[in-house]
């Protein structure tokens, strides 16, 4: 039969039974994709690197692996009704799986501070969307005061179905490898896939499926990084809007990912993450949002630091989280405007210098 998503692929893995009430898109099955033009702009070209283009999934980012399982169970557990808050894409997500089940879906999103093509899904998805005065994390914090009354079921990262469905990207990987990679940079905003992905590794290895589990290596924006900084941040900022978190609610699961795993979580500043959106974009072919493009400014910038590491030949995924459509305005600013020319073949090759 053809891939059926998730939930069918990795069934015997998630906590899913015959009478639960798959609701699916077909998430998942993304492409883990050679970069060794990337690998060399990481001043690492020795490096087997790999992306995973979690972009590619139905709403165009890796929530839907958390979603599938997150609005099944709801359905399942008989909710009429699905709550999140949201910096951008779990609300595309949920707003998209949860109109896929009859459900209602109830969106709080800090004013002014979400990407516009996230925006434009969960309005057309029929998601019913509330700007708050706030960031993400006094929106989480609505949020769960209002699932708390139970007439909502709270679908953000700490429901943790959202957490068995995205451990399957682990999953993915290691059946694309035929074995764990040595390395896997991410980055960080809630702290849920990060969790996510350890959880998948480390059950994976246990069932011998993988020899070795991959150091986890997370990254968050320099204005935006509380778990490097080990306070809470107030008021974050960062261009990269989906991780513009200041208060991660899997703060202690993230440590301890980087601490099971002997990796490392660290900052980036917003001009490395820009710099390595470009890179991908303009060498490799892939277009990430700007918070995806944090895995391979992380790399990057841990290349420079570690030449043991920069100089050997260690097989490392960078997850790219969303995709760059997401955030054309983005894309805009950091590129120069289309120029105009007359509408004749010579004003065009002279243009050219051709
Ligand atoms: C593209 O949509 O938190 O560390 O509300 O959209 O699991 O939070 C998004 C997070 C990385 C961080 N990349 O993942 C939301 C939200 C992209 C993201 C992250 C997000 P977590």
């Amino acid at each position: 039969m053809s891939y059926q998503g998730i939930i069918e692929k990795y069934r015997k893995h998630l906590p899913v039974s015959a009478a639960t009430p798959v609701v699916s898109l077909k998430e998942g099955n993304t492409p883990l994709i050679p970069v060794p033009r990337l690998a060399r702009w990481a001043g690492a070209p020795g490096l087997r690197l790999f992306v995973k283009y979690e972009g590619l999934n139905p709403t165009g980012s890796f929530k839907d692996r958390g979603m599938t399982m997150a609005i099944s169970k709801a359905l399942e557990e008989k909710s009429r009704a699905v709550v999140c808050a949201s910096t951008g894409n779990t609300s595309a997500s949920a707003a998209a799986y949860a109109s896929r089940a009859g459900l209602r879906c109830v969106v709080l999103i800090p004013a002014g501070a979400i990407a516009l093509g996230k925006l434009s899904q969960a309005v057309m998805h029929g998601a019913e969307v509330y700007s708050v005065a706030g960031n993400f994390d006094d929106a989480l914090e609505m949020v769960k005061k209002v699932s708390a009354t139970g007439k909502l079921t709270l679908v953000n990262s700490i429901n943790p179905y959202r957490i068995e469905g995205q451990k399957t990207g682990a999953f993915e990987i290691v059946d694309d490898l035929s074995d764990a990679p040595d390395f896997q940079f991410m980055p960080v905003g809630n702290a849920g896939n990060i969790t996510a992905y350890w959880k998948g590794y480390k059950e994976y290895s246990d069932l011998k499926k993988a020899s070795r589990r991959p150091k986890m290596m997370g990254y968050q924006a320099e204005g935006a990084a509380p778990i490097v900084r080990g306070e809470p941040v107030k008021s974050p900022q960062t261009i990269a809007t989906a991780i513009r978190i200041g208060n991660p609610a899997s703060w202690k699961q993230a440590e301890a990912a980087r601490d099971e795993s002997g990796g490392r979580i660290d900052s980036v500043t917003d001009d490395e993450i820009l710099s390595a959106y470009k890179a991908l974009a303009s060498q490799e072919g892939v277009f990430c949002e700007p918070a995806s493009a944090a895995s391979v400014a992380g790399l990057k910038k841990y290349a420079a630091r570690d030449d043991a590491f920069a100089r050997s030949a260690a097989t490392v995924v960078c997850i790219l989280t969303g995709h760059g459509l997401k955030d054309p305005d983005r894309a805009m600013a950091v590129m120069p405007a289309p120029k105009s020319v007359e509408p004749r073949a010579d004003a065009i090759l002279k243009e050219l210098g051709l």
